[in-house]
């Protein structure tokens, strides 16, 4: 069948909607309808070179749609069912979903090739070597073996988490990647407790999720530090108690709260993540503090940090990376739905635009110049 997608064919260059073929799915697969897609930092990396991808890429990484036809072995889904997408699949079998760690899944954060995880997250391939995308140039890969700035796409049944029908999937499709990575960072990775004094650096679509994760698991004092006033804004009206432009004045506020010890936890989200902001983070954690650094899949990605031995040691310090919020997708992202249903988690707040696929370089344009939390494409 055909289909219409939104393109990454050079690093650097717009995105272009091009008309592709698509293949139907095989064993284990699911053909779906996308209904709506978030933009995410994510796709800005792959797109400016940031990360390593092979090209033609179809882009988009967070979905949520209609499943339209199911393979043989298919045995989660079945057409008509309203799934989420993951940007990481669960086998169910690896070792780490075998142990509770879906969210690095062997499927999507299998081996550290270059600067991207997964076996098929830099080529964008279906497992065994398949693309189900082709066009004018070949094969084309989908981001996430998902390629959900695509009307349809051909996905492994391991990608999709079927929720209620009567969810709107115009909020849900954010809970594929954002949400549950920002939410996890701060209720899973930090394990925020009653009556911590947290900082979250960057509150875009990640860090604001991370400020709702915090308050709902306690935070009594929960410091929001971002350059951009209407960030800013945003974390206070999602329960941030406090919000500044710099880490500095975060940190100082955290010590008067902990008698001069420093936060208890440090969550570090911005899109664009460097050595100053970690090193600024560990030194806002006080003695026994945690900093968690998530959503760095951009240049970070290829750094090394440096961290102050005697602090680290002399002063019990923790350090944890953390992708997909340490969530589990089979049980997190209909974890986190139950909680938007009452009223625990916002989504509808989130979002800032909806654009058509025809206007995702405008959306992308918009999310690099700070404008939005979420903007979503309405297929
Ligand atoms: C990213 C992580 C790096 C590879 C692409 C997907 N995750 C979510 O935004
Ligand atoms: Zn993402
Ligand atoms: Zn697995």
């Amino acid at each position: 069948m055909k289909t219409k997608a939104a393109v990454v064919y050079e690093p650097g260059k717009p995105m272009e909607i091009v008309e592709l073929e698509l293949d139907g799915p095989r064993e284990g697969e699911v053909l779906i309808r996308y209904l709506y897609a978030g933009l995410c930092h994510s796709d800005v990396h792959i797109a400016h070179g940031d990360l390593d991808a092979r090209l033609p890429m179809v882009m988009g990484h967070e979905g949520a749609g209609v499943i339209e036809e199911v393979a043989p072995g298919v045995t989660r889904v079945k057409p008509g069912d309203h799934v989420v997408c993951s940007f990481i699949p669960s086998c169910g079998t690896c070792h780490w979903c075998a142990t509770g760690q879906q969210g690095i899944c062997d499927w999507g954060a299998g081996i550290l090739e270059g600067s991207l995880p997964g076996p098929n997250a830099g080529a964008g391939d279906l497992a065994g070597g398949r693309f189900a995308f082709t066009g004018p140039r070949g094969d084309y890969g989908a981001m996430c073996m998902l390629g959900t700035f695509s009307q349809y796409a051909t996905i492994h049944q391991n990608s999709v988490v079927k929720v209620a029908d009567d969810l709107p999937l115009d909020k849900a499709v954010l809970v594929g990647c954002g949400v549950p990575t920002g939410w996890g960072s701060a209720v899973n990775a930090a394990n925020v407790q009653p009556g911590e004094t947290v900082i979250v650096a960057g509150v875009g679509g990640i860090g604001i999720n991370a400020v709702q994760g915090a308050r709902l698991a306690g935070a009594q004092t929960l410091i929001a530090v971002d350059p951009l006033e209407n960030k800013r804004a945003a974390a206070l009206e999602l329960g941030a108690t406090h919000a500044f432009a710099t880490m500095e004045e975060a940190a100082e506020l955290a010590r008067s709260r902990t008698n001069g010890n420093g936060a208890q936890k440090a969550i570090l989200t911005a899109g664009i993540v460097d050595e100053q902001l970690v090193s600024e983070g560990f030194a806002a954690i006080g003695k026994a503090g945690t900093l968690v650094v998530t959503g760095v899949g951009g240049p970070f990605s290829r750094k090394t940090v440096s961290l102050a031995g005697s602090e680290l040691t002399f002063f019990n310090k923790t350090v944890k990376g953390t992708t997909f919020g340490h969530c589990n997708p089979t049980t997190d992202i209909p974890r986190i739905l139950d909680l938007y249903r009452t009223g625990d988690v916002k989504l509808d707040e989130l979002i800032t635009r909806r654009y058509t696929l025809d206007q995702i370089n405008e959306g992308y344009d918009d999310l690099l110049s700070g404008k939005n939390i979420r903007g979503i494409v309405v297929h």
